[in-house]
């Protein structure tokens, strides 16, 4: 399984979900200094021009997100992948709620912080953003009522996918702190080892990049 793009974009939600099913994986790092994400050789892949890209033998696609539900369903069944429609179902509705309504948000708060020096930052912006996070989050927090993790008692790729992008939020500074449920939750996902390797994938490459 190839996993094309940096280790430090969306790309490293992959090598967290491919890390967690122990499934043999390499990152076909992309440049983005160097534009590689628009090169022909990438575009053939992903014509969106965008990473990460996934290939698996004849199985070519793009969206972080959908990729993750890819390696859980092939690589990760009883655990990422959980047994039962009902449970499924709800990986999936927490992977397009995690799209779809979180990263939006998530992403924009992130954006500004990333890519802009500390006075060019926009408060207006953060604060808006963080008004509408809230509760979003709090639907994280009534979900986790029922149980430690989102379908229950087992970390699934629900958990892997709504968390990559609560990393976002926390990125940017939004505090979880005033859903402690969350918050532990979010420490839970986050300790977990297959991240944790991510994290020093990330780490090193940033490194060299300095
Ligand atoms: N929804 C897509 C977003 C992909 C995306 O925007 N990737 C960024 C890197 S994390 C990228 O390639 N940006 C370059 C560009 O948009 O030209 C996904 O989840 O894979």
């Amino acid at each position: 399984m190839k996993i094309y793009g940096s280790i430090v974009s969306r790309a490293s939600r992959n090598a967290w979900a491919a890390e967690e099913t122990g499934t043999d994986y390499e990152v076909v790092p992309l440049d983005f200094r160097k534009a590689e994400h628009k090169a022909p050789a990438f575009l053939a892949i992903n014509p969106a021009g965008k990473m990460p890209a996934l290939v698996d033998g004849d199985v070519v696609m793009s969206e972080s997100l959908a990729i993750n539900l890819y390696i859980a369903q092939t690589y990760g069944k009883g655990s990422l992948w959980p047994a039962g429609a009902k449970d499924q179902a709800r990986c999936l509705q927490w992977s397009m709620w995690a799209g779809a309504e979180l990263e939006p948000v998530a992403y924009g708060r992130l954006r500004e912080v990333l890519f802009k020096k500390e006075s060019e930052r926009d408060q207006s912006v953060l604060d808006d953003l963080a008004e509408k996070a809230k509760p979003l989050v709090e639907l994280i927090a009534q979900a986790l009522k029922s149980g430690q993790f989102l379908c229950g008692g087992a970390f699934t790729v629900a958990d892997l996918n709504a968390s990559c992008v609560v990393e976002y939020l926390v990125r940017s500074g939004f505090e979880l702190s005033p859903w402690p449920a969350v918050d532990a939750w979010y420490k839970a996902c986050t300790a977990r080892p297959g991240y944790q390797k991510v994290q020093d994938m990330r780490a090193a490459a940033i490194k060299a990049a300095a």
